[in-house]
Parts: structure tokens; sequence; C-alpha cells
């Protein structure tokens, strides 16, 4: 199982703890492709000498394709996140949005809308847990 695991980058960081510690989950169910969108020292800024973002979108736009899911956490608004959810529903991949209950940015209408997504609000991580597992129960 390839999980492309999404999550705010560029849109804030504030959430890195919580992605690092679903990416680790994740990872009783398969490869997640994205790790390094968990990383703790990954910053909104990024690092100098790091990938062109040429070489980041094509990189990210093959590892959706070659994913048999999504698993996006969307509490942090992301243009990205929203971009990557976008391709990976044209590709028909089964994916799982995770959106934490409280938060001040209230999701937008164009995930929480869509009926071909599946939507998991969270109040603490043992939460988001159990819609993972949930979520695998019904594609596996
Ligand atoms: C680090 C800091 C700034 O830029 C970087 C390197 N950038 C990225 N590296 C890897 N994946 C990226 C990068 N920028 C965006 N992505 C992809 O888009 C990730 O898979 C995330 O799910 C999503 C984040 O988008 P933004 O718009 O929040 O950056």
């Amino acid at each position: 199982m390839k999980i492309y695991f999404a999550g705010s980058i560029r849109g804030g960081r504030g959430d890195s703890n919580i992605y690092n510690e679903l990416i680790e989950y994740l990872k009783k169910y398969g490869d997640v492709l994205t790790e390094h969108v968990g990383s703790k020292t990954l910053t909104e800024r990024g690092e100098e000498d790091g990938p062109s973002d040429n070489y980041i979108y094509s990189r990210d736009m093959k590892w959706i394709e070659e994913a048999d899911v999504v698993i996006a956490e969307v509490t942090t608004p992301s243009l990205g996140v929203g971009y990557e959810i976008g391709k990976a529903e044209d590709m028909e991949k089964d994916i799982l949005c995770l959106y934490r209950k409280g938060s001040p940015k209230k999701l937008s209408a164009m995930i929480n809308g869509n009926p071909n997504l599946k939507i998991g609000v969270y109040e603490g991580l043992d939460d988001a847990k159990k819609l993972i597992d949930e979520f695998f129960e019904e594609i596996l």
C-alpha cells in the first residue's frame, strides 16, 4: 500500500507535530511516500539549497499517481494541499481529509462539500487514528 500524506508547508507549519504523529501511525498500513511533510526541521521558508519548486512539483505529481490512497490533514489551509486533493480526485484515488474540530479556520466548502472525499473531523490524535482505521477498513 502506497500512501501519499499531504499537509501544509508554505501554508504554515503550526500543525507539523500532528503531521509527524499521523505519518508514524500510517506506517502500519503501508509506505508513506511523503514523510518529509512531518519533518520538525522543515519550515515554511525551506532551505536555500533545497530542490527547486519545479522539481518538487514533478516529483509530488508522480508520487500522487503512484499512491493508492491520499490522506490530507486540512486544518491549516494550504494551496498545495488543496491542489493535491483536486488532482488525486481526478485520478480517482481514495481520499481522506482530516480536519481538527474547533480550528479558527473553517474548512473550505470545496473540500467539505465534495461528495468524492471522505471528511473526518477529529478532536484529538486518538480520534484521528480511529478515523484512519475506519477509512482503511472501508477500502481494504
Ligand atoms: C520546504 C519549505 C518550503 O518549501 C519546501 C520544500 N517544498 C516542498 N517539499 C515537498 N513537498 C512540497 C513542498 N512544497 C509543497 N509540497 C507539497 O504540497 C506537499 O506534498 C504538501 O502536501 C503540499 C504543501 O503545499 P503548500 O502550498 O502548503 O506548500
